[in-house]
């Protein structure tokens, strides 16, 4: 009887406090399914993971940013927008798609050695071109001069390689006669109804054509006529999860009864992770993040996905930048999605395929400080990350920032004590930290060149010690 009046006493008050916050929840039939994290294990392998490559690749890497000599900085797969072509004109790169240099093994093999877990393919992006022989249009890579199911050969490559497969897919079509921005009349509706009747079509076929696939990342969900169908949305999530057992589903696809995305209007998060950080993460310090599963996409020039033929446009990410990101991502438990454009003839350029090598040298001597990995609930330090192994418990130092003092501090969780600290990669390089305040430490480098980031694994273990080599100062 006790614990009843305890249980009703909880709800009375956490309804006072969500009304008092002035948050009246709404009920929504087409909103988040549930507030907490998924726990299978299709989830749990996509968080283990952590590291993934994003490849966007349809007609846009043919002409590559340029139009009739022109060069255009704008994102290259926004060609057809930023020289004003007509879809007819964007359309007839069709015939001119012959990727003979695409070799799905190649690709899987790179990114096996780039220590990447998984990939995410553009199957159909903005401009309505399908890398799969789809049955519900013309605009496929079947009716080009290449003719090949282009997904079959990279899922059955990707996974030979043991890298898991996740199809990107467009809402946005450029190239469909029923797509519309917004629904300003019945005619539209009507077109638009069409148009999803289609996506769905498409979404169905993807799921059971290539029955391996892990997860379906949606875009080009911005526009109000797919804000106003936030029950096609649901469905197609539904859908997709009966037809692939474990399908993982990013937070763009959806819109709740009110058109909002992402979070619905009572701030859930819709979809199996948040997939909002693009070319940005949250700020180190922003724990809140670790509410949900999220991934981060980053492009190595600034905002250029697909292939454009110049890079001197913009900054250009060096390998460290990356593996900055990636690791600033997997310190707030986030994944990273790191995108390359292959060109129009299936090759990749040189700088990807530099950077593919540098970060998989890193990640061969370091990995263990990404895969499985999270946050480690230590206070942040200025030279760099921590990162924690859920198999192992063993935290990491990743050190992206090495001080002129040479010294690293840390501080500890009091009652906790470091029992080794050595250097991956070269465990005899073990280290002594230094108590230099209760439960403040700090550990001392070797005085040489670091020109790559240092991964120092910690042991911690739950003894509270002090040297007594300090004082309290009196004040
Ligand atoms: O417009 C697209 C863009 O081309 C690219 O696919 C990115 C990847 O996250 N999504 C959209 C921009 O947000």
């Amino acid at each position: 009887m006790k614990r009843i009046l305890i249980t009703i006493m909880i709800w009375v008050v956490s309804l006072q406090l969500i009304c008092a916050q002035g948050k009246t929840p709404k009920l929504l039939k087409y909103g988040a399914q549930t507030t907490v994290k998924r726990t299978d294990s299709a989830m749990a392998k996509w968080r283990a993971n952590r590291l993934g490559q994003f490849i966007h690749w349809g007609l846009y890497a043919i002409p590559g940013g340029v139009w009739k000599g022109k060069t255009y900085a704008y994102a290259a797969e926004f060609l057809k927008s930023s020289a004003r072509l007509s879809t007819a004109t964007w359309d007839s790169l069709m015939y001119a798609f012959n990727p003979v240099k695409f070799d799905a093994r190649a690709w899987a093999k790179m990114d096996k050695a780039m220590g990447v877990k998984y990939m995410t393919i553009t199957t159909k992006h903005h401009e309505g071109f399908c890398l799969w022989p789809s049955k519900y249009t013309d605009f496929t890579v079947a009716h080009t001069p290449f003719k090949r199911d282009i997904l079959q050969e990279l899922v059955e490559a990707y996974t030979a390689e043991g890298i898991d497969v996740n199809f990107y897919y467009s809402v946005l079509d450029w190239h469909h006669p029923d797509w519309r921005y917004d629904l300003k009349n019945a005619a539209d509706s009507a077109a638009f109804d069409r148009y999803l009747d289609f996506a769905k079509n498409q979404l169905a076929e993807l799921a059971t054509r290539y029955p391996k696939v892990k997860g379906f990342w949606f875009d080009g969900t911005w526009d109000l006529s797919v804000q106003k169908n936030g029950k096609w949305t649901y469905e197609v999530e539904m859908m997709l999860k009966q037809l692939v057992p474990g399908a993982i589903v990013n937070s763009r696809l959806r819109a709740d009864d009110f058109g909002k995305r992402h979070r619905d209007s009572n701030g859930g998060l819709m979809g199996d992770y948040e997939s909002g950080y693009e070319r940005r993460l949250p700020s180190p310090y922003d724990t809140s993040v670790l509410k949900t599963d999220w991934e981060a996409c980053m492009t190595i020039p600034e905002n250029q996905w697909g292939y454009h033929q110049d890079w001197s446009l913009s900054h250009v990410k060096s390998g460290n930048e990356i593996l900055e990101n990636i690791i600033r991502a997997v310190a707030l438990s986030g994944n990273m999605l790191v995108n390359f454009g292959p060109k129009g003839d299936g090759s990749f350029r040189t700088e990807e395929l530099q950077r593919a090598k540098e970060i998989g040298d890193w990640m061969k001597v370091n990995g263990e400080a990404v895969y499985h990995c999270g946050y480690a609930g230590l206070e942040r330090q200025d030279w760099g990350y921590f990162t924690k192994n859920e198999q192992t418990g063993k935290v990491y130092m990743v050190v992206f920032n090495v001080p002129v003092s040479l010294s690293l501090n840390l501080k500890l969780p009091r009652g906790m004590v470091i029992t080794s600290a050595a250097l991956v990669g070269e465990p005899t390089q073990q280290y002594q930290p230094e108590e230099v305040a209760p439960d403040q430490y700090m550990i001392h480098l070797e005085p040489k060149r670091y020109d790559k980031p240092i991964v120092i694994a910690l042991v911690l273990t739950g003894k509270s010690k002090t040297n007594g080599n300090y004082r309290e100062a009196k004040t």
